[in-house]
């Protein structure tokens, strides 16, 4: 049970939602945030946690829509967010963290290490500890008072078909531990120094850059020809200075390690290889030559119910081999989907993954890109696959509508109504319209993937998968056949040769495809231990190369 709130803030989510918030500890000592919006004056509980992402101020404003003492309106931006739990013990707030270099912890003394988060940070004082000891601690907090915490904030209320980042919080940098001598920076591994036998190492020259072909938060998406083979790959660029901070290490040690597992499917976008630079880090994926489900829906409005059934049975796949490798994939978006030569989906993207998860596990970070992010997450509520499911019903309708089911575009003019708050609440609360041109079974499928509780949502009871595969919608689909590829797509997108770039935004490909020279002062802020056995060759991918 909630006990008494300790503390009152005011929280900033966006540029124009105002939050007060209240830290309330429960029974283990774990501190929530809950959240009460100040909108039109409405103190109205908008539970969840806070937002590394958030600048918090310990202040509440005036009035409504007034801005916090302190505030500069400048910081926030437009994109989806990750949020993060919060303990509070003795006075400290503790974030959980995954420590790249040696670290002690206060308590035991030990060595705090192993894989995930095993560790403990407290915003304020920076005290480290294990997770297990952090209940122990009795050293109270010696810096009580919360500083604004400098975070970034995309928020995106898009619910048209428009394109909308998904980006993660950047945490508070990591600060020095003076006990620990300097880890040696990463020197690449040089091809003749290799054993025989063993695997070469990619580096940037063997690549020559063709064209930008995405661009995200963080990162920017080219595609390139291996010279030795000219064979052509995707390739992610990322700057190391922006992913400095635990938090989005994370997402790259994560992003590498669901790619490893994605290599063994049809449907999930394979690695070739990774390797760095002292300023960037590059993730060599294999193209996908068809563009995106968003290029592709921009175009055509809608798409006939038989071809809906297929990307959506097609990527049921993809998604049920993550989460039976407990991988929840947490982004799945029409920018996310895309399509090969012949017309078979492939997922991309798996930075916003959550890795070791096991049947019936749950987790609780805020996090995703706005118009797909399930009721569950938006309660501040655990959950699990089920917000996966969520998102393909998201999907699916847009598919078969040619709009969100969350289209809030008639409040653009309305600045009440043209916010991310608006539109979670319309996530939350109000009862989906399927439009009666759709057919019965269509519907029903979209009821199914869309019931707002996720222990009766398709896909998320007794039955499992199973009863995604057994739905009506889905009656003429050969699984097995679907998942060798033989079945035939119904749209092949139109390609004059392995290299056409028709089916990209002329936003990206027509950007000049240069990597701006390194800067050297931003490098030598960069702890190269971070990115320590980032480089990567895929033993499938390099055997078939052999071959050419
Ligand atoms: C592979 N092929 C085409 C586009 C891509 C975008 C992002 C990641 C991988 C990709």
């Amino acid at each position: 049970m909630r006990q008494t709130s300790i503390k009152s803030y005011c929280i900033l989510v966006s540029s124009q939602p105002k939050y007060y918030w209240k830290m309330v500890q429960n029974k283990n000592e774990d501190c929530f945030i809950e959240l009460f919006s100040l909108l039109c004056d409405q103190r109205k509980p908008v539970k969840g946690r806070i937002s590394q992402r958030s600048k918090v101020f310990p202040n509440v404003p005036a009035a409504p829509g007034m801005p916090c003492t302190g505030e500069d309106r400048s910081i926030y931006r437009r994109g989806a967010r990750r949020w993060r739990k919060l303990y509070r013990v003795n006075g400290h707030i503790f974030q959980a963290k995954r420590f790249n270099r040696r670290a002690f912890c206060a308590y035991c003394q030990d060595r705090i290490w192993g894989l995930g988060r095993q560790g403990f940070k407290c915003i304020q004082c920076k005290l480290l500890v294990h997770k297990k000891c952090h209940k122990l601690v009795q050293k109270p907090c010696s810096n009580e008072h919360v500083d604004p915490i400098e975070v970034k904030d995309d928020a995106n209320g898009e619910s048209t078909l428009g394109r909308a980042a998904s980006v993660r919080s950047r945490a508070e940098p990591e600060p020095p531990l003076p006990e620990t001598p300097p880890a040696p920076v990463a020197a690449p591994v040089r091809n003749e120094d290799l054993e025989p036998g063993s695997q070469r190492q990619y580096s940037l020259e063997d690549f020559e850059l063709i064209r930008v072909i995405g661009r995200g938060s963080y990162a920017k998406v080219l595609m390139v020809e291996l010279k030795r083979t000219k064979r052509v790959y995707a390739m992610k660029v990322i700057k190391k200075a922006l992913v400095t901070d635990d938090e989005d290490i994370d997402w790259v040690q994560t992003e590498k390690h669901v790619f490893e597992t994605a290599s063994n499917h049809p449907f999930l976008v394979g690695l070739h290889s990774c390797f760095q630079t002292p300023s960037r880090l590059f993730f060599v994926i294999e193209f996908v030559r068809g563009g995106d489900l968003m290029f592709h829906m921009q175009r055509q409005r809608r798409l006939p119910e038989e071809h809906a059934r297929f990307y959506a049975a097609e990527i049921s796949l993809a998604l049920h081999f993550l989460h039976e490798r407990g991988v929840i994939y947490r982004d799945l978006k029409l920018d996310n989907v895309l399509l090969d030569h012949e017309g078979h989906i492939k997922l991309t993207d798996y930075g916003m993954c959550k890795e070791g998860v096991r049947p019936g596990d749950t987790t609780s970070t805020f996090c995703g890109t706005p118009n797909y992010i399930a009721p569950e997450i938006l309660r501040g509520e655990e959950y699990g696959f089920s917000v996966d499911w969520w998102a393909l019903g998201v999907l699916t309708y847009e598919m078969l509508a040619g709009r969100s089911p969350f289209d809030i575009s008639h409040a653009a003019d309305n600045p009440d109504q043209n916010t991310e708050d608006y539109l979670f609440q319309v996530i939350l609360e109000k009862t989906i319209r399927i439009p009666r041109s759709l057919s019965v079974k269509a519907a029903s499928v979209l009821k199914g993937f869309l019931n707002k509780s996720p222990s009766e949502r398709l896909g998320c009871g007794e039955g499992g998968f199973l009863d995604i595969v057994s739905h009506p919608f889905f009656k003429s689909i050969e699984w097995e056949m679907l998942e060798q590829k033989q079945v035939v797509p119904p749209f092949k997108p139109r390609l004059e040769g392995e290299r056409d770039l028709a089916n990209f935004p002329p936003e990206f490909t027509d950007e000049p495809v240069h990597l701006t020279p390194d800067n050297d002062t931003e490098i030598a802020d960069i702890d190269q231990s971070e990115f320590e056995g980032f480089e990567y060759v895929n033993p499938l991918l390099m055997s078939l190369e052999d071959c050419v």
